[in-house]
């Protein structure tokens, strides 16, 4: 069963001062993104589905910071968060995200978050909810084979902790001990449904037990717990310990995707929410974290400028990367 609870800090080692600094400045790009996205489609220019993830910063930033450059990272996306976290600058990422040359896939997605960059370990975004496990066991295997020390993460929310491939996978992953860490971002809603209302348990940190691997609960909205957590499960990976199943509760602040009305949620449902920034600046010298706040809102402005000032792709680069056989 798990062995953690909410708000408790795991036994992983604690990020020092710097690290806090360099988590802060990625939040805060991920949240500038965020709000940026938010006029975007304010404004009634983007001809995709953003999914808000602003509220939901704390668990992208603090597990990637836990991760090496060369470790694989398999996201879901909802924001952005790991892809910043794991080193992406803002700018590839809005490119993808307003369907511009510049982005991570040249624009490709055109509002579908599919950010991806081989050279820092971000693999991408499987758009089909589940495809991430085979996907992050397969690179934890090849890396247990080759005999590097890499471990894959892969991240999901609650309501994909139901597909088939969340159980088949662990079934072999745990058995061979590889190297792969599960992370679930548990903002208690599937779209409009509660998850309470078709899940069996409370915590998807329970379903570890059944597959004889530690499952830990861990406070989503608090950075520094998040990083300590997936530290401590990285270094049991790489020590060949196997994986670990990490749960953080966290908060979807807005709707579904930006413009959702949200009728199914009660009026006051904000009233439980903390702001994963402010608790992690209040670790900080209050100056430094509004300098780092200033830079971040003034890098994410002007890479929007840049991939707003862009021609759009040309058409003849539609069928390149793409893979048919
Ligand atoms: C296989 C599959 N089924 C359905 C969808 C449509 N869909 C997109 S997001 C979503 C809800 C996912 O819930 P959760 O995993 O909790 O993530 P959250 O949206 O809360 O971040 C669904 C059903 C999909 N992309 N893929
Ligand atoms: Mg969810």
């Amino acid at each position: 069963m798990n062995d953690q609870h909410p708000g408790k800090n795991p036994g992983g080692p604690a990020p020092d001062s710097d690290l806090l600094k360099r988590m802060y400045q990625r939040m805060a790009l991920t949240r500038a993104i965020e709000q940026c996205m938010a006029q975007h489609v304010r404004n009634n220019r983007f001809s995709g589905w953003w999914h808000p993830g602003e509220g939901q910063e704390a668990a992208g930033i603090g597990a990637s910071a836990a991760m090496r450059r060369d470790d694989y990272l398999f996201y879901q996306g909802r924001g952005c968060s790991w892809a910043i976290g794991k080193g992406m600058a803002p700018g590839p990422i809005l490119g993808d995200l307003l369907g511009k040359p510049s982005g991570s896939t040249g624009g490709k997605g055109g509002g579908v978050p599919h950010w991806v960059d081989y050279a820092i370990g971000v693999m991408g975004e499987g758009a089909t909810l589940g495809s991430v496990y085979p996907l992050a066991a397969g690179a934890a295997l090849a890396a247990k084979q080759r005999g590097t020390d890499q471990v894959a993460l892969a991240n999901f929310g609650d309501g994909t902790a139901a597909r088939g491939t969340f159980h088949e996978t662990l079934v072999h992953a745990a058995a061979w001990k590889l190297p792969l860490i599960y992370f679930c971002e548990n903002n208690e809603w599937l779209v409009g449904t509660p998850l309470k209302q078709v899940s069996p348990t409370e915590n998807i940190a329970d379903y570890a037990a059944g597959y004889h691997i530690p499952g830990v609960v861990v406070d989503g909205q608090d950075a520094q717990a998040v990083y300590t957590a997936t530290a401590e499960a990285i270094e049991r990976a790489r020590a060949g310990e196997g994986p670990t199943l990490i749960e953080a509760k966290v908060f979807r602040k807005h709707g579904h995707y930006a413009g959702d009305p949200q009728h199914y949620r009660a009026p006051d449902y904000l009233d439980a929410y903390r702001d994963p920034l402010a608790l992690l600046a209040a670790r900080l010298d209050e100056d430094e974290a509004s300098a780092l706040w200033a830079q971040a809102e003034a890098e994410v402005a002007s890479a929007y400028q840049a991939a707003m000032a862009e021609d759009d792709p040309a058409p003849d680069t539609i069928f390149k990367d793409l893979y048919y056989g």
